[in-house]
């Protein structure tokens, strides 16, 4: 049995979690908070997800999610881990690009900024304005990001981990006025376009609940 250990509307969680969907791999997700004593018990750095695998009483003990990932191609499937060794260094430099400079500029210079706005009862028009500059350089990203765009996913034909890492930080972004770039009619159209397909597949539908944008969504 497999359980993942992260709430809900952790992005990082949602990309383990979706993938093991999407490889139709039974898991069990255990709603602990970051740096919880559940999380602290499996990693030292209290973040998550954790991944563990329990088997004849011996635990698998994972954590960082691209090394998980790792683990899930080796184990399970390589299927979103690409063809070829081009496409291979293509998938991983996304998923870099995710882990860093775009969770780091959306989900902690946008999205958990409003959330902790939101909670502190700022005015709205307050909010908009303490967002615009670090808006500017999210949207920077995401025109980058559209440029580099393959199409229909992420890279190409087929969905990678390109996409398993970049949606679910994407998804509250967009759920957000300052995510308009990304909404259907805004500026980054493929991505967009991309993001409504994403919205389709299974595996994201029912990773939705709990996610930052059904808590919003269903204020
Ligand atoms: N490098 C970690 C990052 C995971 C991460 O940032 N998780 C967030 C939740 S989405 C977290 O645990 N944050 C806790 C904190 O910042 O203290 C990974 O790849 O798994």
């Amino acid at each position: 049995m497999i359980e993942v250990i992260g709430i809900h509307y952790s992005t990082f969680a949602r990309t383990v979690v979706s993938s093991l969907r999407e490889l139709n791999i039974e898991y069990n997700q255990l709603g602990h908070l970051a740096n919880s004593p559940k999380v602290l018990e499996y990693n030292p750095f209290g973040f998550i997800p954790v991944f563990v695998r329990k088997e004849d009483g011996k635990d698998i003990v994972l954590y960082e999610t691209s090394a998980i990932a790792r683990y899930i191609d080796s184990e399970f499937s390589r299927k979103f881990r690409g063809s070829d060794l081009r496409l291979e260094v293509e998938i991983e430099k996304w998923i870099s690009m995710s882990s860093s400079q775009v969770f780091n500029a959306i989900t902690w210079g946008i999205v958990k900024a409003r959330i902790a706005a939101e909670k502190a009862n700022k005015p709205e028009e307050q909010i908009k304005q303490d967002l615009a500059t670090p808006n500017e350089k999210a949207n920077k990203y995401i025109l980058i990001l559209e440029g580099l765009f393959k199409g229909p996913y992420v890279t190409g034909e087929e969905l990678t981990w390109a996409d398993l890492f970049l949606y679910p930080i994407l998804a509250d972004y967009k759920s957000m006025p300052e995510g308009a770039i990304i909404q259907r009619g805004g500026q980054a159209t493929k991505i967009a376009e991309w993001m409504e397909r994403m919205e389709q597949r299974d595996s994201f539908k029912n990773t939705y609940k709990g996610s930052v944008a059904d808590l919003r969504n269903s204020k």
